[in-house]
């Protein structure tokens, strides 16, 4: 037999934006696609036996093998030794070409291996020249006992001759690797995968909170209402009620029915709900559901930080690892990256930050956002009333910096914000100031692999306009969140922000190649308006110079409610709300008027993601048009949540916040799938999510993803490979498979984690999730007109000012106490106060009565003020909430 050798391509390549699949894509070595080692599927297909001499009877006949391993039959199986100390699966192979297969045609693989050494190897069906498309491809985890996998797969193509190759190279041992009854069976439809979605009944399988919306969703075929009971965890019923039929529901073609057990509010575990006979997932009803969830979620990120050792301390032995990219072979970086060939003819040291996904190249695009929406869940308990600020301080969260004075999660932000900052373009350089779009691998490597483990060169992509505006943007928030904390750190990132905005506006067309995929993810967007919408509205907030209002004020999105949040919602590629939301919630010097044409886009989009909610069967507040479940769906749910979110603490509007727990219990189980995309949260939670690391799936002695971890979720295009196997016509929102090879619908991302921990951290601040306002209309009723009318009067002079104040009650019930909040603008510090007691915490005040002016009649007023220092402007307050609700303030 004469070993063929033959070549074998790399870089699996991923989907470029738009859906066309680069050319490497399909030629997948280090791409993974779907191991469904699957028995259960392994019934005979229809059709001729393709594979020649699969059991060796005839020695080695029809088989060839690479000249590094060496084959022959030993006791009626195929055995290869394969040698040391190869890099790619790919370097050592045992294969047999000539097969034929027909586009549509279904087909079934089978073989039994073992291995001398525990071994993951890539089974490929696939062409046995350029471009090597594949039309199967698999990673076997091969023991030393023998073991029978079964594949079935759909051929795309028509192929005179592929070939099945077993690509067992990459081993660091040598080892025997042997082979008998290989099989492949074709000519018949696989068997339809058939998702398990468990009990019908659809609940979050985490839990309500105690005083919270209590609701879940029904499949069924029945159309008339049934009966559900709510029972303990002994199995006595609490509650019944009936059913609402819902009809079919668009997003998951079932026919549905809600129910609703908001009125049950007795805190406990293990509760659920019955219809039918059929039981739903056991949940917890309580007033504490988030507080690990904020910060598990949260913890994602030093897990993926790059160029640092995660430590067993922090994390537990599992998920301890080296640190990865730091110029220790085989890793060939960050410390000293090049660009792409005639892209720049410098090196920059971009070690640190966090590793995008499962895959590990560092994007400036989405690495921006992310470092941005951990900043602002920070931020945030800064100007919100009754946030738990403290949880996420010093010493609070699993980070190597606890103890160092400085709140944990801005320890976190600042390990991104410095590596983003060491991706700009040194000064002297054609484009100084610009950041570089992207580092990573220059081919894709194939799972799992550790970070330390990547032998690929690394190289820096050219600078890009979003890119540029995603460091003016977060590093001007980093600014203002660090001057606090370290003076020096906040004045570098106020230099680097303008220094960024400058090259931005020098460059404002540098636009990503959407080709420039390979090894990485494109990230491009050719629509940069948004991110400079971003990075003004920053920029002023931290600034207060008169040039970024402009730039807001003129931009072509402000105003335009639709364009800055966008129904489908926020993500790396329209970022312009997030500066909308920075303009809304931290205090600026906006007029009063521009404020509020701010607040009203979000509140605005705040109705409108209310009203999805309100609408969809299963309670998410995501409509994307069509039903159009995009790549990390769930991330652009929680956006959605993270904006009426917002408009609740601005309002204080209950049906804000029910949205946003609605939007919690779809991603925790309420949903066609009965899956919960949190790993280590619900009974059904997702744990193969693609992770070079986390990749248990493959390799069992690797971890599954740390708790906390949210997955991609629903894609309608379901590019991989796996998913398109499995989930060809899927309905919308069951276009998910929880799988490690479907990177298009169950990867992980600092993206998608930013704003699942600003939602956990606001969630775990709800308490027990009530009491509602109260009133039962839907916000935006004319009714919601703000209850109270401040009237805030100043006089400034030289360091100091006097300030008095007049709250008049303009609602229509007595108020028996009072409580008014409003941040400074500036850095007013008050000292001596008459007629009120006052807290100030930074630029937080609260004002609650002394002990004669406590209530407040229908009609009646309350005065008093205080004296206090101040250098800089000493604004007035523009927004002011008495007892947790919006005042008109004059
Ligand atoms: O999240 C990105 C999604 O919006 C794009 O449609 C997709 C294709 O370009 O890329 C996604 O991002 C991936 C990136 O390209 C590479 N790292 C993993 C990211 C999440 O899947």
């Amino acid at each position: 037999m004469t070993p063929h050798p033959p070549h074998q391509p790399q870089g699996p390549g991923r989907p470029r934006r738009g859906g066309r699949r680069a050319l490497g894509a399909l030629a997948a070595v280090g791409l993974l696609v779907g191991a469904l080692t699957a028995p259960a599927v392994a019934q005979a297909a229809d059709g001729p036996e393709l594979i020649s001499n699969g059991d060796f009877s005839q020695g080695t006949t029809g088989w060839w093998w690479t000249e590094n391993s060496p084959g022959s039959v030993v006791a009626g199986r195929l055995c290869v030794d394969v040698p040391a100390g190869t890099e790619n699966a790919w370097d050592a192979i045992v294969g047999q070409n000539d097969i034929p297969l027909a586009a549509g045609e279904g087909y079934e693989l089978s073989f039994t291996a073992s291995a001398t050494s525990p071994v993951t190897i890539r089974t490929n069906v696939q062409m046995a020249t350029e471009p090597w498309t594949t039309e199967h491809s698999s990673a076997d985890r091969i023991g030393s006992e023998a073991q029978t996998f079964t594949h079935v797969f759909t051929s795309n193509g028509d192929h005179e001759a592929a070939q099945l190759a077993f690509q067992i190279g990459g081993s660091e041992k040598a080892y025997t690797f042997c082979l008998d009854d290989v099989s492949l069976v074709g000519g018949a439809e696989p068997p339809a995968y058939e998702p398990d979605t468990g009990s019908p009944v659809r609940v979050n399988q985490v839990g309500y909170l105690t005083e919270g919306p209590k609701s879940g969703t029904f499949v069924t075929d029945k159309t008339s209402a049934l009966t559900w009971t709510l029972k303990d965890a002994s199995g006595a019923t609490r509650a019944t009620g009936t059913t609402t039929p819902k009809g079919v529901d668009p997003t998951s073609r079932q026919n549905v029915h809600t129910f609703d057990f908001g009125d049950f509010t007795k805190a406990g575990e293990g509760y659920t709900v019955t219809i039918d006979g059929e039981t739903s997932e056991p949940f917890d009803i309580g007033d504490d559901l988030y507080a690990s969830l904020r910060s598990d979620a949260l913890a994602y990120f030093y897990h993926n930080r790059s160029g640092i050792e995660i430590d067993a301390d922090l994390v537990g032995e599992k998920y301890a690892r080296p640190a990865g990219h730091v110029g220790v072979a085989p890793n060939q970086g960050d410390t000293k990256v090049p660009c792409q060939p005639g892209v720049c003819d410098y090196t920059l040291d971009v070690s640190g930050g966090w590793y995008d996904a499962g895959d590990h190249g560092k994007y400036v695009v989405n690495g921006g956002i992310s470092a941005a929406q951990v900043m602002s869940t920070y931020e945030r308990t800064l100007t919100t009333e009754n946030t738990g600020g403290e949880k996420l301080g010093d010493g609070r969260l699993r980070v190597p910096e606890r103890g160092n004075g400085v709140p944990d999660i801005l320890d976190e932000a600042r390990w991104q914000m410095d590596f983003l900052m060491k991706m700009m373009v040194p000064q002297g350089e054609e484009f100084a100031g610009m950041a570089h779009h992207k580092i990573h691998d220059r081919a894709w490597t194939g799972l799992p692999l550790r970070p330390d483990q990547d032998p690929q060169p690394r190289e820096l992509h050219p600078p890009s306009t979003a890119a540029t505006l995603n460091v003016a943007a977060s590093a001007a928030q980093c600014a203002r969140l660090f001057e606090d904390h370290d003076a020096r750190f906040a004045a570098r990132c106020l230099t680097a922000a303008e220094t960024a905005w400058a090259a931005a506006k020098k460059h404002p067309n540098k636009l990503a190649d959407p080709d420039d995929g390979i090894g990485g993810g494109a990230y491009s967007d050719n629509d940069v308006r948004d991110e400079f919408y971003w990075a003004a509205a920053e920029l002023f907030v931290t600034t207060g110079k008169d040039t970024y209002r402009q730039e807001i004020l003129n931009s072509p999105l402000h105003g335009d409610t639709d364009a800055v949040f966008p129904r489908g919602g926020l993500s790396w590629g329209a970022t312009a709300g997030l500066g909308a939301l920075s303009l809304a919630t931290v205090p600026n010097k906006l007029t009063d008027a521009q404020l509020k044409g701010v607040r009203a886009m979000v509140t605005e989009a705040a109705d409108g993601y209310a009203a999805d909610s309100r609408g969809t069967a299963y309670g998410v507040p995501y409509a994307p048009e069509n039903n159009h479940y995009v790549w990390g769906s769930n991330s652009q749910v929680l956006n959605n949540m993270v904006v009426l979110a917002t408009a609740h603490d601005l309002t204080g509007e209950s049906a804000y916040r029910d949205a946003v727990l609605r939007g919690l219990d779809y991603l925790l189980g309420r949903n066609p799938l009965n899956q919960s995309y949190v790993t280590g949260y619900g009974e059904r939670d997702s744990r193969n999510q693609h992770h070079r690391f986390w990749a248990n799936q493959l390799d069992p002695d690797l971890p599954n993803p740390a708790p906390g971890s949210v997955a991609g979720g629903p894609n309608v295009e379901i590019q991989d490979p796996v998913a398109q196997d499995k989930l060809k016509g899927c309905a919308p929102a069951m276009c998910y498979i929880d799988d490690i090879e479907s990177w298009a619908t169950n990867e992980i991302t600092i993206n998608w984690n930013a704003p699942l921990a600003w939602i956990a951290s606001y969630a775990d601040d709800l308490g027990p999730g009530g009491p509602g306002d109260g009133d039962g209309q839907e916000p935006g009723d004319p009714d919601e007109t703000p209850s109270c009318e401040v009237t805030y009067t100043s006089h400034r002079w030289n360091n100091g000012f006097t300030s008095n104040v007049t709250v008049k009650n303009t609602g229509t019930t007595t108020l028996g106490g009072w409580e008014l909040a409003w941040a400074f603008a500036d850095d007013q510090k008050i000292t001596q106060v008459w007629n009120a007691q006052i807290t100030q915490t930074g630029r937080n005040v609260v004002a609650k009565p002394v002990q004669w002016n406590g209530t407040i009649p229908t009609g009646g007023t309350v005065s008093f003020g205080f004296n206090g220092t101040a250098s800089g402007q000493a604004a007035n307050p523009t927004a002011i909430s008495l007892n947790g609700k919006a005042c008109t303030v004059k």
